[in-house]
């Protein structure tokens, strides 16, 4: 079984923007053989805060290629919005890394208000 290691970038916006979140973050990862099944990320440490880069471990089956990744959140605690912009993946079994961009906010109040965004592997 794969170490699938995963490296969420929050967005470094101008300190009033907000853009961590203290929501729960849920990741679905999409491979050519199979899919995850949906993984909360959550570590010991406040995730997702401003400029922060997030890393999880995650024990997965062989999933192959990773084609999309879907990335919500739970829109709980205050401040839910959350500025998202790009997740890394990288296989440690076979060193295969992809890039996820989004550049987006994952927010009820900004954008097109979707806290739920399908990635595509860059
Ligand atoms: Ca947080
Ligand atoms: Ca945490």
């Amino acid at each position: 079984m794969p170490t699938y290691r995963a490296r969420v970038y929050t967005g470094n916006l101008s300190p009033g923007a907000f853009a961590g979140t203290d929501a729960n973050v849920y990741i679905t990862l999409y491979g050519r053989e199979r899919s995850s099944d949906e993984l909360m990320l959550d570590n010991a440490a406040n995730n997702f805060e401003q400029g922060a880069v997030d890393t999880f471990a995650l024990h997965l089956a062989e999933l192959g290629d990773l084609q999309r990744v879907r990335i919500r959140h739970d829109n709980k605690n205050p401040f839910p919005g959350w500025y998202l912009d790009r997740v890394e993946l990288r296989n440690e079994d076979t060193d295969q890394e992809w890039t996820f961009p989004c550049y987006r906010w994952l927010a009820r109040d900004e954008d097109d208000g979707e806290i739920e965004r399908m990635l595509d592997s860059a």
